[in-house]
């Protein structure tokens, strides 16, 4: 991957010629609430669009997930910034960031993540929002986390044991433990020893030894101490600041195909990632949300096991991973690569309801004599399968058929107009959208704050 160019701000953002003001006019012509959803299994390039955009709002927010994402930005002098909790407005200093209360918290990990942004000189002082109805992960849940994962030997889902799924089902099975429940440190002990017990009754694993349940409460404690000046009632400051005129913009995290009802369940992970997750997450009226931009990147990766219907093995798929930097930005794991998959892209496509898409990493291509675009889904014996199919074993057995687009064989990484690149690169382009039905609105071509064409 190429390091990001230095030039860059909200002034910046489109090349001489195309007319920053277009570009300018683009980003302030989004709905005052507006999203940015991941359309595959992650890693599309959220966080870099959620920073160019945040410029332009006034609220960052994130409603689900936590330490589970790995969110890759750069900041105007090409320094680069990788966030898990904090959303990718924080470079922006006028932005309020805000934590929902659909966002489970690893407080020992948030705290780093903001030690280390004001040790690169952010400052998140005053800047960052952390819902009061948000559910604290512990570490026992991230060791439980791994624990699950090897119970399930063969069948790991390959979590990023960041302790997700375990956090989530305290919550749902509602012995949870919520950040306002920080304010109440009597009770706290309690609540705490109930869950610790619970995952030692589980987990044969799972120690919890003396002296643990009462080390752990000093240590929240503390937090509890730092974390006050962070914990808000998100939702009343959201939705005052929509009715205050300000624009609020949502970072999902992962993507649909991993939403824990529309993925390819049980490789999932335990939130929703797609549109409805706003809502649940943040507690924002359905009719308020705006525009939805699908983020998408040229090719598909997916990290972790589960159906992946267009990979590529071998040579293929290592040229691919290296041509893309391919590996985990929380866990630096290796990303499985292949193709676009237009079936799984529409049905998520349905799913959000996308305005508009964010075409990404489109210079990552470059190096290809032709490109194949995954367009449809058949049976072994040749029967069309209608839409993504919820099944996982006829998703392990489908074949795909492709379409064969030419390359362009071209570095394009320094085109900021869409009439300069490539007719081979824009025949690419205009296919996605005619087999998908929405509008390519942005043009991913390099890591940067500047590499992104305004189409
Ligand atoms: P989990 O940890 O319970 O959410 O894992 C369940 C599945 O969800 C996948 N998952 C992800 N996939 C892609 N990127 C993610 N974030 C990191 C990144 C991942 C990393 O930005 O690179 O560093 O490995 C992410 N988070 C969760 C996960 O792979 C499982 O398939
Ligand atoms: P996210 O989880 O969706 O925010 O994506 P990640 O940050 O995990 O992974 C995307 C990676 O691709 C990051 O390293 C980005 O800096 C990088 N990236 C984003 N857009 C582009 C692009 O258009 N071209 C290239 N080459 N890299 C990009
Ligand atoms: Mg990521």
């Amino acid at each position: 991957v190429k390091p990001p160019s230095a030039t860059s701000s909200a002034a910046t953002l489109a090349a001489p010629g195309q007319g920053k003001t277009e570009a300018a006019g683009r980003i302030a012509g989004l709905s005052q609430v507006s999203g940015v959803l991941g359309s595959q299994w992650g890693d599309e390039g959220k966080g870099k669009l959620v920073d160019i955009l945040a410029q332009h709002f006034d609220v960052v927010a994130r409603c689900q997930g936590g330490a589970n994402a790995g969110h890759t930005i750069y900041n105007a002098e090409g320094k680069k910034f990788a966030l898990h909790l904090v959303p990718s407005g924080i470079l922006n200093e006028d932005t309020l960031c805000v934590i929902g209360n659909g966002v489970v918290v690893h407080l020992p990990g948030l705290f780093e993540e903001i030690d280390g942004l004001e040790a690169k000189g952010v400052s998140c002082k005053g800047r960052i929002l952390l819902s009061d109805r948000s559910h604290l992960l512990f570490d026992f849940h991230q060791e439980v986390d791994g624990l699950r994962e090897a119970e399930l030997a063969d069948s790991f889902i390959g979590t990023t044991k960041r302790g997700i799924g375990p956090c989530y089902s305290s919550k749902v099975i509602r012995n949870g433990i919520r950040v306002g429940d920080l304010r109440h440190m009597d009770t706290f002990p309690e609540k705490l020893d109930l869950l610790l017990s619970d995952a030692a009754s589980r987990f044969p694993g799972f120690k919890y030894g003396p002296g643990m349940l009462e080390e752990e409460v000093e240590r929240y404690k503390r937090f509890a101490e730092r974390l006050e000046p962070f914990i808000a009632d998100t939702v009343h400051v959201v939705n005052e600041s929509i009715l205050q005129k300000k624009k609020v913009l949502v970072e999902g995290g992962q993507a649909t195909m991993l939403d824990i009802d529309f993925g390819t369940y049980p490789f999932v992970t335990s939130s929703s990632p797609s549109a409805g997750g706003i809502c649940t997450g943040l507690g924002i009226a359905p009719r308020i949300l705006g525009d939805l931009i699908g983020v998408v990147k040229a090719y598909t990766s997916r990290v972790g096991s589960g159906p992946f219907p267009t990979e590529l093995f071998g040579n293929e798929g290592d040229m691919l991973r290296s041509a893309g930097h391919e590996f985990g930005t929380t866990t630096g794991r290796p990303r499985r690569c292949g193709w676009l998959d237009i079936v799984a892209l529409k049905y998520c496509c349905q799913i959000n309801g996308f305005s508009s898409l964010n075409l990404t990493k489109l210079d990552v291509l470059s190096y290809l004599p032709e490109i194949h675009l995954g367009v449809a889904y058949t049976l072994p014996d040749g029967t069309p399968i209608k839409s993504f199919p919820g099944d996982l074993d006829l998703l392990e057995q489908l074949k795909v058929e492709y379409e064969v687009l030419p390359g362009w064989k071209c570095d394009i990484s320094s085109i900021r107009n869409y009439s300069d690149l490539p007719k081979a690169a824009q025949q690419y382009v205009e296919r996605v959208e005619e087999l998908v039905g929405v509008p390519i609105h942005y043009i991913g071509v390099g890591p940067g704050r500047d590499a992104l064409i305004f189409k």
